[in-house]
């Protein structure tokens, strides 16, 4: 799979990420817009703020379940809400992106919906994903990453300090400093804001430094956030292969981590016989 251009590539070992220019329709756009005002009214889980619980960079802000309809949203595990999320897991081009960078030996680890809407209570956060294990690690720059996101826009963002994707270029490639002897920010030296049109996506490892810049506009920021991680590092959304896997293609599934076989020791660790011929295609 080769979908990269040169330009990319160098873009993407350089500084760490790339952004897709309009990669969802104004119509896919609208929808997803309607559908997460439609779910954030139903049940469904949210990271909260219990002590009790491990919850990385979520301890640090005062991100309690907001119950303003017009608040703040972190709503997990959207693939049962519509087809329409299932379809998100390989909408192309930016499966075809996840693939060439990632290779063809991935699962589908997570699956996220934030809403951010203009306040002057949040200054915005720089953190990497995979929580304290995966801050430490860094594949060489030739390297596949261990895991990596796409973000959907769903709103425009072409001002600073509007809710913008703050990332801090090549910082794949540095360990991020430990919070308590320095706390990095969307202001720190070396953070660049992105800005975008509703329906670009950004691709990154989890490796690189990032965060939601904070929300001074008229608008509230939507995003879907859809990671992948190598197979052998399973999924962080659901515990076992969702329900919602009878609505999926052959494909889809295997990304949900149905591996053609019940479960056996070595599965996971050991790839599928067919498994380019599921993710690629013939
Ligand atoms: O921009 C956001 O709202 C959060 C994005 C982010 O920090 C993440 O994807 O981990």
């Amino acid at each position: 799979m080769h979908k990269l251009d040169d330009q990319q590539r160098k873009q993407w070992h350089t500084d760490g990420y790339l952004h897709i220019e309009g990669a969802l329709t104004a119509e896919q756009v609208e929808f997803f817009n309607a559908e997460m005002a439609r779910f954030r009214g139903q049940p469904g889980y949210e990271p909260d703020n219990n002590p009790e619980l491990p919850i990385g960079h979520y301890a640090w802000l005062d991100h309690a379940r907001d119950l303003d309809p017009g608040g703040f949203m972190d709503r997990r595990d959207l693939l049962s809400y519509h087809q329409a999320f299932i379809d998100l897991i390989d909408h192309e081009p930016i499966f075809d992106y996840v693939v060439d960078i990632m290779g063809p030996n991935i699962l589908l680890s997570m699956t996220q919906a934030i809403a951010r809407p203009p306040t002057d209570k949040f200054p915005g956060y720089t953190h990497t994903d995979g929580g304290e294990s995966l801050r430490q690690i860094r594949v060489s720059e030739s390297s596949p990453p261990v895991a990596m996101k796409a973000m959907y826009l769903l709103t425009d963002v072409t001002e600073p300090n509007t809710g913008n994707l703050t990332v801090f270029p090549g910082s794949h490639l540095r360990q991020i400093p430990d919070a308590d002897d320095r706390l990095m920010t969307p202001n720190s030296p070396g953070a660049a804001q992105l800005t975008g049109k509703a329906g670009d996506v950004y691709l990154f490892p989890h490796a690189l430094w990032h965060g939601p810049a904070m929300n001074q506009g008229n608008t509230t920021r939507n995003t879907l956030l859809y990671n992948y991680c190598q197979l052998w590092v399973r999924s962080y959304d659901h515990e076992n292969v969702p329900d919602v896997a009878q609505q999926c293609s052959p494909r889809q599934r295997r990304l949900l981590g149905d591996l053609g076989y019940d479960f056996r020791p070595g599965s996971y660790f050991y790839v599928p016989k067919d498994q380019e011929t599921v993710i690629l295609g013939d």
